[in-house]
């Protein structure tokens, strides 16, 4: 109704095990320390911070968890910090606030998307902002690393639907809008080419510009359902403006850019409530600059909740 401020429940996913560079994990820390309480407050949100879900450490995990010779790194782990997540994202939903999840990894998505989907009767959908497509499955996987799966689990699609907790896709294909892409695998290629997503790359950001790109995306993304997941790795950036992420990919979105596609998500929100949850991941500190990257993150984070220069 364009008046209701919008509450927000932060909670921190310090995940790392779904990707092979370490430090992601302190992510969160860095998104704190980088005031995301006091850019939300100058977003005029209210903001309650739930701390950080326990994950188990790389250091007590073994790579080829389970019984499975899946590949797919620490599956097991991460559908437990997943089925943790959603349960969390699930509640907070039902008490009426958004949660904004931060990173870890971006197999944290899956528990913020099958948290979100839980109660949603008419389903949810999700807009994508990345470098890549994180459409694997365990089957086409070059890396095992199931940060670069989570959206394919959403959508139950290969070995993910006989996974307990992937078996009920989360997410429609026909409201799955991946933006910014510019980094696929061949077979990821191939899988999301027959999907029902729509895939804008950087190409059609370079054509139409990224606010026609972002109004086509939500308008896709909301079709028919209760609500979008709004998903924001920060490799969606150049890396010219983010060091801190672990698998950088030249040619990305610029600050601007970024800017104006949460602000534009913002602008949708008070008109018509989109907005269901949000996660922020991949900032990994270690290779960080001056923490710039959590800054962005932060200050992207309050952008899509309606943070406005005037
Ligand atoms: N596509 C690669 C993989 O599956 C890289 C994924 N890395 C990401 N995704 N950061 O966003 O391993
Ligand atoms: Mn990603
Ligand atoms: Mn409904
Ligand atoms: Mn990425």
């Amino acid at each position: 109704d364009g008046t209701t401020a919008r509450t927000v429940r932060v909670l921190g996913a310090p995940l790392d095990l779904g990707a092979n560079r370490r430090g992601v994990d302190m992510g969160p820390s860095a998104i704190r320390y980088a005031d995301i309480e006091a850019e939300l407050a100058a977003a005029g949100i209210n903001c309650t911070d739930a701390g950080d879900l326990s994950v188990p450490r790389l250091e007590t995990s073994s790579a080829t968890s389970g019984e499975t010779t899946r590949n797919a790194n620490y599956l097991d782990e991460i559908g437990q910090v997943t089925e943790t997540l959603a349960t969390e994202v699930a509640g907070t939903i039902d008490e009426g606030a958004v949660p904004l999840v931060l990173g870890g990894d971006h197999a944290v998505a899956m528990g913020s998307m099958f948290g979100a989907a839980r109660n949603a009767e008419d389903g949810i959908g999700v807009i994508w902002f990345d470098a890549h497509g994180d459409y694997n499955t365990p089957e086409t996987s070059p890396s095992g690393n199931v940060h670069g799966m989570p959206l394919a689990a959403a959508h139950g699609r290969g070995e993910f639907a006989d996974v307990e907790w992937a078996d009920t896709p989360a997410v429609s294909e026909e409201n799955t809008v991946l933006v910014g892409i510019r980094s696929l695998d061949d077979e990821e290629r191939v899988a999301l080419r027959e999907s029902e997503a729509t895939v804008f790359t950087m190409r059609e950001i370079d054509e139409c510009g990224i606010t026609a790109v972002v109004e086509d995306a939500l308008e896709i993304a909301t079709d028919g359902v209760d609500g979008i997941h709004v998903s924001l790795d920060l490799d969606w950036l150049d890396p010219t403006v983010v060091p801190g992420v672990g698998t950088p990919v030249r040619g990305g979105v610029n600050y601007r850019e970024a800017h104006a596609a949460l602000e534009l998500v913002a602008e949708r929100d008070r008109e018509s409530d989109l907005l269901r949850s949000i996660d922020v991941v991949e900032v990994n500190p270690i290779l960080d600059r001056d923490n710039r990257t959590a800054e962005v993150a932060a200050e992207l984070a309050a952008s899509a909740f309606g943070k406005r220069i005037l």
